[in-house]
């Protein structure tokens, strides 16, 4: 092949070259030309590239040079098509995207109503001069019952009523078994572990998971959250018990909030009173509350004679469900996002 042959075919591929792709419209029409002049296979410039061992050797540098030139004018053609269609590095000044159009408003996450309610409760308290502490939610027996003052026959110590651990299977058999673990089944456990280690006085909140094997329905959930409250002093009464739990229920449920309290009985007060809330219609059961039985402190080694306090455990979803007009415990843990969005922090 003459090199007059080589530069004219080489010249003319430029020219279709610099045609279509001045003009290609799309991104697949501008890919089927990229394969049709620089395809690795295929490609007119490699079909050119493979004529040139067809020159006589004098003329294939010359050959070559002008190879080279035009191959690059190909690959910068395409570069331009491909900025122009907002495919690669931009060098024109033209957006590739329409910033006319209205953005997409990015999903933002949000507390669980649990969580926020936690949170609000907290801070309630925490005005009222109670620190937060915590507590396991996997705990022995000792913790659980034993040291609450609840007696190895009592039927809340049922395997049927608590969630036992596999390793305490013996348990059933033998409930008196010390070494039994179990899901908490009240955070009244936690003032067990708070009397255990820190010095009195003392006045604490702790939230947290409880776990019960109760069946669901619109006001039971096997697991649920409790706050428990514990202030141990000298000369606590029953009427400061009574003071607080009016305050915390007017700060969190709102001034016309109408609080009962029931005698009751729990083995860990004495005496103990129930707590209840008006709210549709029907009293409500949130809380247990009551002045520490001098067994417990007993247990503790803490002197009855000159210390006194009162106790009280609440239900964290009732007081949510109160506060948001929830009237279905199981709605708040069916993880439906579309009903939990609706309780926007
Ligand atoms: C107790 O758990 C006592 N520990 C409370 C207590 C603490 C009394 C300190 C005295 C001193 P009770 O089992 O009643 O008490 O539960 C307290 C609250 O937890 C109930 O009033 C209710 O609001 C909530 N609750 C109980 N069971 C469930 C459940 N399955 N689902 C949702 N909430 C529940």
């Amino acid at each position: 092949m003459s090199l007059q042959n080589f530069i004219e075919s080489l010249d003319g591929l430029l020219d279709e070259a610099k045609s279509s792709l001045d003009t290609v419209a799309s991104n697949e029409q501008l890919e089927a030309l990229r394969v049709k002049f620089v395809g690795a296979k295929n490609g007119a410039i490699k079909a050119v590239q493979k004529l040139m061992g067809a020159i006589e050797s004098e003329h294939r540098p010359a050959a070559g040079k002008k190879f080279n030139e035009v191959r690059d004018a190909i690959q910068s053609l395409l570069d331009t098509a491909t900025d122009r269609l907002g495919g690669g590095t931009k060098t024109s000044n033209e957006p590739s995207v329409d910033p006319t159009l209205p953005g997409v408003r990015p999903v933002l996450g949000q507390l669980h109503p649990i969580t926020q309610t936690i949170e609000h409760l907290k801070e309630i308290m925490g005005r009222l001069g109670f620190n937060v502490t915590e507590g396991p939610e996997i705990e022995d027996t000792w913790h659980n019952f034993v040291a609450l003052n609840i007696p190895e026959d009592h039927p809340a110590r049922d395997p049927l009523d608590n969630f036992y651990l596999a390793t305490a299977k013996k348990q059933a058999q033998n409930p008196s078994d010390r070494d039994a673990m179990l899901l908490r089944s009240q955070t009244s456990t936690v003032q067990i572990r708070v009397m255990e280690t820190q010095p009195l006085p003392l006045r604490i909140i702790s939230l947290g998971r409880v776990y019960r094997p109760d069946a669901p329905d619109a006001t039971h959930f096997p697991m649920f959250h409790q706050m428990e409250g514990l202030w141990v002093d000298k000369n606590v009464t029953m009427a400061q018990l009574k003071s607080v739990l009016r305050l915390f229920a007017t700060s969190y449920l709102g001034s016309d909030v109408r609080v009962r309290f029931r005698p009751s009985f729990f083995p860990f007060t004495e005496p103990s009173v129930e707590v209840d809330y008006w709210w549709n219609g029907n009293w409500i059961e949130f809380g247990g509350a009551g002045m520490v039985d001098p067994n417990v402190f007993q247990a503790l080694g803490i002197d009855s004679e000159k210390w006194s306090g009162f106790a009280f455990g609440l239900g964290v979803e009732r007081l949510c469900m109160r506060r948001f007009g929830i009237v279905d415990i199981r709605d708040l843990y069916r993880s439906d996002v579309r009903f939990l969005r609706q309780f926007a922090s």
